[in-house]
């Protein structure tokens, strides 16, 4: 498959959880590289103000939030395990809190060394955005609020629960699923900006990072925006299938925890884990927005 075009940066752990699953599925991949901040004109055309990265986009098909994205590889390759949804109810527990609060914990816990991190990869200036930028998004997130020395203090417990699930090569099994790609990406960001070894103490957790780290990132060439709009305006969305609404209506969908910009649109389809919203925009005609349903909310829209 390589119509796949990722919108993502080089150091977003997030989009680090997608490259690494184009890894192990051996995927030919477009990356669209974005900033770490808006403006990001290209995106906000295509997926109408959804503001979390990675975004990924299939010919006029968008999809949202890495839940969104890796159900898609799942169902394109094979990898039924790569959708969340397909995994455990053990896993499917163990993702959310890694995704949300032991990611957070991470952030937080990172301290000062995050700021030189980032400057490190980016520039002074971009740091102080980033950070002017991040503090808005936390000002009206909705997440559990915790000190640094708390978030440290998860993050720890957090590695010690990993180093005891990991009897087998990957955290549920033999194979790696879901939950491994979640676990992967925050451990794979503190070692990039904060250059912490947290597997240091944990051998396990080593040996796993070496082989998740194994799989690579697949292939992939970089195209510009406005390329990858043509793509969405050349093309027409997929069939909606059995999921499709007899009746749209006309919705807002947002996140419920942190940059919560809302989208809206007409809901086209529904299923037990994803929305479909379908929008209109004169640079790229109708295009299909996907979101899953855990971790957003639905409200209708006038
Ligand atoms: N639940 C989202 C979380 C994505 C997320 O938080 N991404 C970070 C970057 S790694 C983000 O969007 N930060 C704000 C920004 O980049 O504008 C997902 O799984 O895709």
């Amino acid at each position: 498959m390589n119509d796949l075009i990722l919108y993502q940066y080089d150091i977003s752990p997030f989009s680090e959880k997608i490259r690494r699953m184009l890894g192990y599925a051996g995927l030919l991949w477009r990356a669209v590289e974005v900033r770490p901040m808006p403006p990001r004109p290209a995106l906000d055309i295509l997926a109408g103000g959804y503001r979390k990265i990675p975004v990924a986009q299939i010919g006029a098909d968008v999809f949202c939030d890495t839940q969104s994205i890796a159900r898609h590889i799942a169902r394109t390759t094979g990898h039924a395990a790569l959708d969340i949804q397909a995994c455990s109810a053990e896993a499917r527990a163990f993702a959310a809190r890694t995704d949300l609060d032991v990611f957070l914990a991470f952030i937080i816990g990172a301290g000062p060394g995050l700021l030189v991190g980032l400057a490190r990869h980016t520039s002074v200036l971009d740091t102080l955005r980033f950070v002017m930028d991040r503090a808005a998004i936390a000002r009206k997130a909705r997440v559990k609020t915790m000190t640094p020395g708390q978030a440290r203090k998860i993050v720890a417990a957090h590695v010690r629960d990993m180093e005891a699930r990991l009897d087998n090569a990957f955290l549920f099994g033999d194979t790696p699923c879901a939950a491994d790609f979640s676990a992967f990406h925050s451990l794979w960001f503190s070692r990039e900006m904060t250059r912490q070894d947290w597997q240091r103490d944990a051998p396990r957790v080593g040996a796993w990072f070496d082989r998740m780290t194994a799989f690579g990132t697949g292939t992939h060439t970089f195209i510009d925006a406005e390329t990858a709009l043509d793509v969405a305006r050349d093309a027409e969305p997929r069939a909606l299938g059995d999921s499709a609404l007899a009746q749209p209506r006309r919705v807002r969908i947002a996140p419920a925890d942190y940059a919560r910009d809302p989208v809206s649109g007409w809901l086209v389809a529904q299923d037990e884990a994803s929305w479909t919203l379908r929008r209109e925009h004169a640079r790229v005609g109708t295009v299909h927005l996907h979101l899953p349903r855990q971790g957003y909310e639905l409200t209708p829209a006038d």
